[in-house]
């Protein structure tokens, strides 16, 4: 689709990665619960002479001349983004997703006020406050966690009684490695109890929430949504934050810039107009839709072979797989035997796990991609088995070939958007 021959004849070195990993992408399976796939369209959007120009500010008020066209591109992504996620306020401007909660919180809060957030070992994010984050040194953070690692339920007794005792500005939705639905109605209601604002950060599931598959904390009463926009929701790389009232957005405003960022990167705005504006077709609901299906599916596939599944199974796009529990192996072994036959995860923390970081127990695995390629339940069971044959076989390098090749000549029915 791309040619490329600008790139080839200027810098043969950078082409030939990228047809490298064109490759890669095309003739592997991409488990991988937060990547995905973008239009052509999307593509196009990105690479651009929007990358040349400068627009400090925002539509209507920069701090250079020449905005007759960014302020179209910034103005539509805004207004679709508000229509996509019912919002008073979209600032579409942050460069990803934890500089979106950076600005979120010096919006909401003063230098020593407290947030509460998901423990990261129950999947909740680096940025929600993990004390390898410089955020800690800023911020106090306390944590939640869940209340039965088997089902899954979030500890909303405990929630509510840190909340009392340490009265947090914040309290924080959101996760990257939670496959279950959250009860926003509850944290909005303990939020209400200590006037402390609530914040979703749904970058894991936004297309979920786009895609109407999943609820929206706005309809819960919640004030600000963070998320990135290249996960579910199949968007360029980037962030975005969206408050529920539009005055509150004023202070988002001020925080992203000029609190953080300088220019904003405008070929990616123009990106996210165009994600967006595929997001509110209804074929977008489908893709959403088929997305939890297969992973509902595959979660099941696995089970039924007596995998062990964190919270045994999922309402959503991901699952984690406990890995000691199931194969007598650390995730990341079996992310390493996954890799050597073209399907990629990544490994991933259990809850409460023994193990450390580098070397958990688990590994996370997610189907937004592989639904972006048109696989449906039927393939999940063919992935699935796959996944199986390559970790029974892991000593066996010829038996693992074999499955390498399996899993190209699979892989090339179901084509990469923009890869032909
Ligand atoms: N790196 C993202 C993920 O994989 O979930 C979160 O930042």
């Amino acid at each position: 689709m791309f040619t490329y021959t600008d790139l080839l004849a200027a810098d043969p070195d950078i082409y030939h990665a990228l047809m490298g990993e064109m490759k890669r992408q095309s003739d592997g399976v991409e488990l991988i619960a937060s990547e995905n796939y973008v239009s052509p369209a999307v593509m196009e959007a990105m690479g651009n002479v929007f990358n040349n120009k400068y627009s400090e500010g925002f539509p209507g008020k920069r701090y250079y001349g020449g905005q007759e066209f960014t302020d179209i591109i910034e103005t539509l992504a805004i207004e679709r983004a508000k229509k996509l996620f019912n919002a008073g306020h979209a600032n579409v401007q942050p460069h990803a997703g934890a500089p979106a909660n950076v600005a979120m919180y010096f919006a909401l809060m003063e230098p020593g006020d407290t947030v509460m957030g998901m423990d990261l070992s129950h999947g909740g994010h680096l940025t929600h406050g993990h004390p390898v984050t410089y955020l800690t040194k800023i911020f106090r953070f306390v944590r939640y966690k869940m209340k039965d690692v088997e089902t899954g339920e979030l500890d909303y007794d405990e929630m509510r009684k840190v909340a009392l005792a340490e009265k947090p500005k914040i309290i924080l939705a959101g996760f990257s490695a939670y496959p279950r639905e959250v009860n926003y109605a509850k944290m909005k209601a303990i939020a209400d109890e200590i006037g402390a604002y609530t914040v979703a950060d749904m970058a894991h599931i936004a297309g979920l929430i786009a895609g109407k598959q999943l609820r929206n904390p706005f309809d819960d009463g919640f004030d600000v949504i963070t998320t990135t926009t290249h996960k579910t929701l199949r968007g360029p790389r980037g962030g975005m934050i969206l408050t529920r009232e539009a005055e509150l957005g004023k202070k988002m405003d001020k925080s992203v810039f000029p609190g953080f960022q300088g220019g904003p990167i405008m070929q990616m705005i123009a990106a996210k107009a165009v994600a967006f504006g595929e997001a509110l077709k209804p074929e977008f609901q489908e893709y959403a839709a088929q997305i939890i299906r297969n992973s509902k599916h595959l979660a099941k596939f696995f089970m039924d072979r007596h995998v062990k599944l964190v919270t045994n199974g999922t309402d959503n796009h991901l699952m984690l797989i406990d890995c000691m529990q199931s194969f007598g192996i650390p995730g990341g072994e079996v992310e390493t035997v996954l890799d050597r036959v073209g399907m990629t995860l990544n490994k991933n923390m259990i809850p409460d796990d023994t193990r450390k970081p580098m070397d958990p127990s688990g590994v996370r695995l997610g189907t937004p991609a592989i639904t972006t390629r048109g696989m449906k339940e039927k393939e999940m069971d063919i992935l699935g088995e796959f996944i199986l044959r390559a970790i029974e076989k892991r000593s066996d390098p010829r038996a693992l070939e074999s499955l390498h090749s399996d899993v190209q000549n699979f892989c090339r029915k179901y084509p990469v958007p923009g890869i032909s």
